[in-house]
């Protein structure tokens, strides 16, 4: 076995240079043993090829300087840094698409007028005169119907009658005198009451009608105090004046009006007011 101590230097040698330190232990240990225990190296040379440690020596000498190491991994991360300095403006962008339509304005104002336009054809000569004297009449015609329909509508729409007269309330406010043109003008006149039952039914219709005087056909125009019916016939034996009446009050009261009570006032002939028509029953 001797034989294979001999081999062994070689083999470690190949394994590097850092088992150098234990071969050298190894030699040192070697000779430490042979020189206390000879008598067991001669026996198994080939035992003390295991490392045993040996006493700690005195530290060396202080080594040069090495080469630089390599370098180290790469490090974490970094914080988030501060910003910066506002850049500059940048250019103006592309117009956008056109919006939705806006609401409607309000009307602008009128323009101007525009040029005059050419003159027109010359029309075709027509006889119109006799037309346009047509239409005028047809005008008036249709103006008196409206009157008469008007007329006809307060007849049917109360009219009062007693044996021979018929009494119709007018409800257009008329001073007298133009009241008598209307009466006259349906062949009537204002009414004349000439007893208490013609005086009975006209102020009947009047209250009925919710009405409290209307002009009657009396006045003392030609002679003051003097009173007359209206188609000049004398008052000769009835009257129905309210007690004081006639009074001629501020000298201005020549025409008479019946209250809805029937009594007869004497009242001046200028205000307007309703007033009632009567007719002979032979001419209606
Ligand atoms: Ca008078
Ligand atoms: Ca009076």
């Amino acid at each position: 076995m001797c034989s294979s101590s001999q081999t062994f230097w070689p083999r470690i040698l190949i394994r590097g240079e850092k088992l150098m330190p234990c071969v050298l232990l190894t030699l040192l240990g070697m000779t430490l043993m042979e020189s206390a225990q000879g008598q067991h190296m001669s026996d198994d040379p080939c035992s003390v090829q295991i490392l045993v440690p040996g006493l700690k020596g005195e530290p060396g000498e202080k080594g040069e300087k090495g080469v630089p190491g390599r370098p180290g991994r790469l490090g974490p991360q970094g914080e988030m840094g501060h910003p910066g300095m506002k850049g500059h403006k940048g250019n103006m962008g592309h117009y956008g698409k056109m919006g939705p339509s806006g609401v409607k304005g309000i009307k602008g104002d009128m323009g101007d007028p525009g040029p005059r336009g050419l003159n027109g054809d010359p029309g075709v000569p027509c006889e119109c005169t006799p037309l346009r004297k047509m239409i005028g009449e047809m005008d008036i015609l249709v103006a008196q119907l409206s009157n008469e329909l008007k007329f006809i509508k307060n007849a049917v729409a109360g009219i009062k009658e007693t044996d021979s007269k018929v009494y119709l309330l007018v409800k257009e406010e008329k001073r007298y005198a133009d009241a008598e043109v209307y009466c006259q003008g349906r062949g009537g006149h204002l009414a004349m009451p000439k007893d208490s039952g013609s005086n009975r039914a006209i102020a009947g219709y009047i209250t009925e009608a919710g009405l409290s005087r209307v002009y009657i056909g009396i006045n003392d125009i030609d002679r003051e105090g003097h009173f007359t019916y209206v188609d000049r016939s004398p008052m000769s034996t009835f009257s129905k004046w309210r007690e004081g009446e006639p009074n001629n009050a501020y000298e201005d009261e020549d025409c008479a009006e019946l209250l809805a009570a029937g009594d007869w006032t004497d009242v001046s002939c200028q205000p307007t007011m309703y007033f009632v028509c009567e007719f002979d029953k032979d001419s209606v």
